[in-house]
């Protein structure tokens, strides 16, 4: 049996859940308390010794790093989100990477300045905030053009990139990151939102946030 370690608020959780869901795998979802440190406790350093969420516990196989786990399950059940095909794969990678270096990094600059810092009283480093913005802007075009060019963010198949785009930009609206500017990007994120791996066992993360304060 899989076990998913996580938390409800986490973006990198969000993304091995929705991916879990999307491929259709049995799992049990096991939310930490990372506000008592329980991602710091012994038991789970066993299973992530970095003391992080998300990791898992596949029948004894222990994986940490959200993407390297979206990557094992695809590949374990075969999903044609992670294609076999070489090339096609290694365009899939290149999409992940992009997303993390060029949107991810600074996505998470503006959600935790204008999410989390508040909420756990932490000051907001306004240059940094306002730096990440700016690389948003940059990179959000090339996004948008990617998903004028198709359906999804590679090519017209959903891929684990599309999935884990979509689990980074989920706190838009509550870190005021205004996507309407790209009409192309918005209606695939709508679309996504409408299909049974999200709304199965996602709530929308702002519904989530209010019910956790
Ligand atoms: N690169 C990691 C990021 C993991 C991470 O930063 N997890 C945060 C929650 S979003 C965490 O566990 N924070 C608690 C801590 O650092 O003690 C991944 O993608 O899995």
């Amino acid at each position: 049996m899989l076990t998913i370690y996580g938390s409800d608020l986490s973006g990198p959780a969000i993304k091995v859940r929705l991916t879990a869901n999307y491929i259709g795998i049995d799992y049990k979802w096991q939310p930490l308390n990372l506000r008592e440190g329980e991602q710091k406790q012994e038991w789970f350093l066993k299973i992530n010794p970095v003391g992080k969420i998300p990791a898992i516990d596949d029948d004894g196989f222990h994986l940490f790093e959200s993407n390297a786990i979206c990557k094992y399950l695809a590949e374990k059940h075969r999903s044609p989100i992670y294609p076999a095909d070489m090339k096609k794969r290694i365009v899939v990678e290149q999409w992940i990477d992009f997303v993390g270096f060029h949107i991810g990094v600074h996505f998470s600059t503006v959600a935790f300045s204008r999410i989390f810092a508040p909420r756990m009283n932490r000051p907001v480093n306004e240059k940094a905030l306002e730096d990440a913005q700016k690389f948003l802007d940059q990179y959000f075009p090339l996004l948008e053009k990617q998903l004028g060019a198709h359906k999804y963010v590679v090519s017209d198949e959903m891929t684990l990139a599309d999935l884990v785009l979509f689990a980074t930009l989920e706190p838009a609206e509550l870190a005021n990151v205004s996507l309407a500017a790209y009409p192309n990007l918005s209606a695939w994120r709508a679309r996504l939102k409408r299909q049974p791996f999200y709304t199965k066992s996602y709530k929308e993360y702002g519904e989530m946030l209010v019910a956790k304060k």
